[in-house]
């Protein structure tokens, strides 16, 4: 679309664009149309008046927190990297967006391609790397078209390629399609494939700085935490550490999926509670149902219940709750829904997603899609929760990656909060809300 045909059914009063500036706005496919919103300015401002170390200096002001889910702080990662011993480095950009019900990256791909371009840059600058890979899903043709289209017009305009600029700084960038493994938005999964290897994860330590592409010094952001750095660098670290709260700064993408008024994505100021976005911002709850609990982040990040909505919603601040923001993802499930089938439809994604590289993981899930199952048929018993409750543990303490350590997380959450309805199945071989079909006989 291009300018002034944006159309939203979302109440917009809290909206706060920073990463989506120009989405909605702009002709992606055009790069006068970002350079005429200030595109590449910030890319100019850096080679002709900050040295890499002032770069890391004002990303590490700012703040910012990567916002691929697990929040680590964005000018950290870039200073290991440059601190990092080695003649070649990479910057890769993380676009493999797979949790179930977030589709922010595809959005910013989608309306701003140039501005993750204008990213990659100024990180390749600070850290010292002369090459930058994008890894995007297949899923999004979109998103790659309107990548391809602006890294050739950035390489036209001198933006991008050898000299940019006249500065003597060359960068360049290629695309790498994702094959649909969610494994491989897994950092080291990612990197594996880049290389033409299986998506498969790698140990960690060393991280990526160390030891990233090809073994070379390697820093990863996420789509959304990129889209972050060209205004964080025009407008300074003070401007965006006045946006969102002071521990984690800055807004967040979210998108609203499931039983909600308005689904779609909107972009607040962190610390914005979920009352706000699922009751102000979506509209609430279609046909006037009760809220059973949020999905937070997708199936591998938290659980939000009703008593939780006004939390304020930060990296720091729901762990407190035993939940996490993760990727911004928000799943509304109403009251319609049968916790045991919620819970075994997100183990469901996690054994079909798992690589099957680590036994936790592989097996772990398949075992507790079976438990689940025979819940739902009558066949639970106590022993099943007792069962469920030490394999999510076990995985949660020894799969290989962060996504099979992940995969437990609304299990483990919800047989504690909905304890009462786990139980109503098991030794009432009833489901409370008549979803299951129940066999009464053993
Ligand atoms: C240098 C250190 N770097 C950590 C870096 C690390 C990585 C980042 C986060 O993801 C989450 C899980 C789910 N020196 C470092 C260091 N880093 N220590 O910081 O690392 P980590 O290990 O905390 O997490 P992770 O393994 O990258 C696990 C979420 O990811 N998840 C999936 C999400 C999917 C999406 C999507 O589709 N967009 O987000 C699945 O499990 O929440 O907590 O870069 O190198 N000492």
């Amino acid at each position: 679309g291009g300018v002034g045909e944006l159309v939203s059914t979302f109440p917009l009063q809290k909206e706060r664009r920073v990463v989506l500036r120009n989405s909605g706005f702009i002709d992606p496919n055009n790069i006068e149309d970002y350079i005429a919103r200030d595109g590449y300015q910030a890319l100019a401002k850096v080679l002709s008046s900050m040295k890499p170390l002032d770069v890391i200096e004002e990303v590490k002001a700012s703040g910012l927190l990567g916002r691929g889910g697990a929040g680590f702080p964005t000018g950290l990662k870039w200073e290991f990297t440059y601190k990092a011993p080695g003649e070649e480095k990479f910057v890769v950009c993380n676009a493999d967006e797979g949790e179930p019900g977030t589709f922010k990256d595809r959005l910013i791909l989608e309306g701003d391609p140039h501005s993750i371009i204008e990213a990659m840059t100024i990180a390749g600058y600070a850290v010292g790397a002369s090459k930058g890979y994008i890894y995007v899903r297949a899923e999004y043709p979109q998103s790659i078209a309107h990548l391809e289209k602006a890294i050739n017009q950035a390489r036209e305009y001198g933006l991008l390629g050898k000299d940019i600029l006249g500065s003597g700084f060359s960068f360049d960038i290629k695309i790498r399609k994702g094959a649909g493994a969610y494994v491989c938005g897994e950092e080291t999964a990612l990197l594996n494939s880049i290389e033409g290897g299986r998506g498969e994860p790698r140990i960690k330590p060393p991280y990526p700085p160390q030891k990233g592409l090809w073994g070379k010094p390697t820093v990863i952001n996420n789509v959304e935490t990129l889209a972050n750095i060209p205004p964080i660098i025009l407008n300074g670290a003070k401007w965006f550490k006045n946006i969102g709260t002071p521990t984690c700064p800055g807004t967040k993408v979210f998108t609203l999926t499931g039983n909600i008024v308005n689904a779609g994505l909107i972009e607040v100021p962190m610390g914005i509670t979920l009352r706000e976005l699922i009751f102000e911002i979506g509209g609430g709850i279609p046909g006037g149902r009760g809220l059973k609990l949020v999905q937070t982040g997708g199936p591998s990040g938290g659980t939000m219940t009703p008593e939780l909505l006004d939390v304020p919603m930060a990296f720091d601040t729901l762990p407190k709750y035993n939940s996490a923001l993760g990727s911004g993802a928000l799943t509304v499930i109403d009251d319609s829904h049968c916790i045991v089938d919620v819970v075994k439809s997100f183990a469901e994604f996690f054994l079909h997603e798992s690589c099957g590289k680590c036994t936790p993981c592989r097996i772990g899930n398949k075992r507790i899609v079976e438990i689940l199952e025979n819940i739902e048929r009558g066949k639970g018993t106590r022993e099943s929760l007792v069962l469920l409750k030490a394999l999510g543990e076990n995985m949660k303490a020894t799969a290989f990656c962060g996504l099979g350590q992940a995969a437990p997380n609304p299990l483990l959450r919800c047989l504690q909060v909905f304890e009462e309805e786990f139980a109503a199945h098991v030794e009432g071989k009833t489901c409370p809300v008549g979803v299951c079909k129940l066999e009464k006989k053993m």
